[in-house]
Parts: structure tokens; sequence; C-alpha cells
């Protein structure tokens, strides 16, 4: 059915998030990430942070559905970042104990150091906030491609450095744990990293000892607020950071539980970041030398009708892949 007055509806049909094949912002699957500057990868996996919601391993089904309608531009960088690098969905890690956490996050570690060997950059949808402890056993530290530590951007409500207790009931590499075994395991330089968007009270006195203790500059959301603001922060982390290799991980609790309710630990009693500050600041990390992201802890059975939660994650994970695709084609022409 070749109709001429139909070509713009035929290429409009690729901004609706229910048609066509879905994969994450209607990129291509491939499953080489030699193929890859950025490797979109979903990690289905919830049996690190299973105690108050566990279906954050539905949360790259739930991400591949809403972002197909968010194959969009850079506006105000006036850039284009799925003509700027070789950007595909390497589709799911399969992880084959998903319900055995300490077994799964290493499954989940050897793929991503296929990723690291091929030297692309992976975006990752989580899954629970373990994933990011497998990805940086894979690809920062001595033994990565990296050759150092890594700094962490980190934004969440939550420190997980949870070092108190010595497992989450049977989890040892869990998603409260992943801030602190990376640091301990020279994946991570803590002296280098920033938690942003720490809120709420919690059922010991001092949750952030450890953090400190490692080493972490702490950004809660009351100095976020009444002191540093967007702008603050953003030099905060680039003084920080400076040139070191440096993640971003997202535990989607950081936002406003308000916008971002499907996650697996909410925390409404107080004001999370609102999307605007959110995207400031990752915006601010422009030029910085990201060797990955993640953003996790999506709960899609949570999520409201419209998948509020979902879309709001997939403008972070959009912001996130614009920073990557914007260094690595300013660096070495990929693409
Ligand atoms: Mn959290």
């Amino acid at each position: 059915m070749e109709r001429p007055e139909y070509e713009f509806a035929r290429q409009d049909l690729d901004f609706l998030h229910w048609w066509g094949v879905p994969t994450l912002f209607r990129c291509p699957h491939v499953a080489d990430p030699r193929a890859c500057d950025i490797a979109l990868v979903g990690a289905p996996h919830s049996s690190g942070n299973g105690t108050t919601w566990r279906d954050q391993h539905l949360g790259p089904r739930s991400m591949r559905d809403v972002s197909m309608a968010y194959r969009r531009l850079h506006l105000p960088w006036q850039f284009d970042p799925w003509s700027a690098c070789r950007i595909n969905d390497l589709g799911d890690v399969p992880i084959y104990e998903t319900l055995v956490n300490d077994r799964a996050v290493r499954e989940i570690e050897a793929f991503y150091g296929a990723i690291d060997r091929a030297g692309a950059c992976p975006v990752s949808i989580g899954g629970d906030h373990s994933i990011s402890l497998a990805i940086l056993r894979a690809i920062a530290g001595p033994e990565s491609r990296h050759r150092q530590p890594a700094a962490v951007v980190h934004f969440d409500a939550h420190y997980d450095t949870y070092d108190d207790f010595p497992n989450w009931y049977g989890a040892y590499d869990s998603a409260g744990h992943w801030a602190s075994k990376s640091v301990h395991e020279r994946h991570v330089d803590a002296t280098r990293s920033v938690q942003i968007g720490i809120r709420g009270h919690d059922v010991w006195m001092d949750p952030g000892k450890t953090s400190r203790e490692l080493g972490y500059r702490i950004v809660t959301k009351d100095e976020f607020d009444d002191d540093l603001g967007i702008d603050g922060t953003v030099e905060l982390i680039r003084e920080r950071v400076g040139i070191l290799p440096v993640y971003v991980s997202f535990d989607l609790d950081a936002l406003d539980t308000a916008i971002a309710p499907a996650v697996s630990n909410p925390e409404p009693g107080e004001e999370g970041l609102t999307m605007k500050e959110a995207i400031r600041v990752i915006q601010g990390m422009r030029g910085m030398n990201v060797i990955g992201a993640d953003v996790v802890e999506l709960m899609p059975s949570l999520d409201s009708p419209n998948a509020m939660t979902a879309q709001n994650a997939t403008r972070i994970a959009f912001e996130l892949i614009c920073v990557i695709a914007d260094r690595l084609s300013n660096i070495d022409g990929a693409g």
C-alpha cells in the first residue's frame, strides 16, 4: 500500500511508543558489543533487593515500551546522539541463576566484561541496584580497559553503603552494598565520588557513617536545596571528579515520589529531586569522561497507568546517553 500521502504518516509511526518491535529508544537490536560505541543493555535482575517490592526485573521491558517514543534530538545542544555514535540495543543480560543474587551478579559481571573488552560504553536499564556492582567490577578498576578506579556520581535517596549488616537476607552483593563493595574492591575511588539526593529518616541514627569513612562527598537533599543548588552541585562534581573516568548511577528514588512512584524503596516523606534539577545536573557533566551509566530500581508493576516513572526514567537515560555520545563524537569521531 504505497501512497505518497502515507509517507508522512509512515515516518510519524516511529514516534509512537506502541508501534513497531520494542527496543530501547528504537535502536537496532545488535547483540555484538563490538558494533557499539554505546551499548544499551537491559539488566532484568531483582534478587539483590527483594524485601520491599520485587519487580525490578520487569524494568527493561517497560523501558523498551516507553522509550520507543523518545528517539529524540537534544535541542539545547543542537545534537543528534543517534547519528553521532553507533548506539544499539544489546538486549537483556541472560541471567540463569536469577533467584540466587550473588551468582546472578557474577553472571551480569561476565556479560559486561565482554562490553568492556569491546570498548563500548554501557548505558543500562535495571534491575535493582546490585547490577551497578556487577557493572563496576567489569568496567572500572585496574583490571578494566580504563586501568584505574573510577569516580562515581550516584543519585539516590539512600547511601547503599550498609556494611553494618553483612548481608541482605542472604544477598552479600546486594543493592545495599554495591556503593561500599565497589570501593573495597578498588573499582571505585570514593574520595573522587559524590552521592546526591540522600533524604529521609532511617532506622540507624547515622546511616551515612560508612559513606563518610570511605570518603564519599555526600550531598543530601537538604544541602542541595538550602545551599548548593544545581550550579553548586555541578561545580562540586566537576571539581571532585576532574578528568577521572566516571560512572553515573541513577536510582529513580532520588526523584520525588510524586513523579517517580514506581521505585523499589520509595521515600515519600520528603521531596526528592525534580526532573529539572536531575536533568540540569546531568547536563552539567557535559564533556566529562563518562564511561557508563545506569538507571535502576524501576518497578513497573507500581507505575501509574501512563507509566510516568518509566517516562521520566527514559528522559534521564536520554540525557545520560547524550552526555556520553557528545563526548565520544568530539574525541574520536565515532560513527
Ligand atoms: Mn535508593
